[in-house]
């Protein structure tokens, strides 16, 4: 997670699917943030690079790695419930289209990227 004071933030990491059959993220939960988003990255009229929440939900190919990355697909976290300083930790729940759930934790750091703008929105997700 990328370190925030407030507001938004989000998520990235590897996503990988060792069964022999697609699996697609529908939706994530987590301590950290009132409300989660999964997000994609895609280039509008315009030609700028927004975010929007992504049709369908996250497809991890059965045997294969989903990225989660600046610039790409990422969990977005829209409304902070505390400041994520570097060193912290969060849970995060998925849930899949199965309605199984996967619970981990990922750590909090400080990073300067991934300031994309966010679709309907004139500001960053820094400060
Ligand atoms: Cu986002």
């Amino acid at each position: 997670m990328k370190a925030a004071d407030e507001g938004m933030s989000a998520a990235f990491g590897e996503l990988t699917n060792s069964s022999d059959q697609d699996v697609t993220v529908t939706s994530a939960t987590s301590e950290a943030s009132s409300m989660l988003e999964l997000h994609e990255t895609v280039e509008n009229d315009a030609g700028e690079m927004i975010m929007r929440p992504i049709e369908g939900g996250f497809v991890i190919p059965a045997g294969g790695t989903l990225h989660l990355e600046p610039g790409g697909n990422h969990i977005m976290l829209m409304d902070l419930t505390a400041p994520l300083a570097a060193g912290d930790e969060a849970t995060f729940t998925l849930t899949f289209s199965d309605d199984s759930t996967y619970e981990f934790t990922a750590p909090v750091k400080d990073y300067s990227g991934a300031n994309e703008t966010y679709e309907g929105d004139d500001q960053d997700t820094d400060e």
